[in-house]
């Protein structure tokens, strides 16, 4: 079994939307588990790191004002190649292009409100989680007493 740890954010629409638990469930029924899990308004410094890759688009100010502007939820989710399950779990950035099925497909119309934010590669995830979870603080190790019956490969 591959482990893999995502650096997840319940992004604010879909707090303010009530989403939390859905969202959360789905992570959990997939049979993936919860590392780190924090509630909080992020600060610019929390967004503008987050969003470094992206700090010359166009979006780059809406985005960062859009994480900001409400209380999220930041995650650390866990289990076998999490990072792409997670990604094929959530859709394409696109809600109205996002399949059904998809968090983003199920519950959103929109490009910038799009819900959740997942990382898209293992070393994206440690940098990200870094930002939310700094010095690994709120990172709990520990074993989940099904992991038996979901790994039998
Ligand atoms: P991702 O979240 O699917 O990885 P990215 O391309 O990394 O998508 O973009 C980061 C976030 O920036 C998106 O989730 C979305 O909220 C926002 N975003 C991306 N492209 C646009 C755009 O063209 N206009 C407005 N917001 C955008
Ligand atoms: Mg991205």
């Amino acid at each position: 079994m591959a482990v893999e740890h995502s650096l997840v954010l319940i992004k604010p629409d879909a707090v303010q939307r009530r989403f939390i638990g859905e969202i959360i469930g789905r992570f959990e029924q997939k049979g993936l588990s919860i590392s780190a899990m924090r509630f909080l308004q992020a600060t610019q410094t929390h967004a503008e790191a987050h969003y470094a890759v992206h700090r010359d688009k166009p979006f780059f100010g809406a985005l960062v004002s859009f994480i900001t502007s409400s209380p999220l939820v930041a995650l650390i989710i866990s289990g076998d190649e999490a990072v792409s399950v997670i990604r094929n779990m959530i859709g394409p950035t696109d809600g109205r292009k996002a399949p059904p099925g998809t968090i983003r497909g199920d519950f959103g119309c929109s490009l910038g409100a799009n819900l959740v934010h997942a990382s898209d590669s293992v070393e994206n995830a440690e940098i990200e989680a870094s930002i939310w979870f700094p010095n690994g603080e709120g990172i709990v190790d520990w074993k989940i007493c099904d992991e038996a019956w979901l790994d039998a490969d």
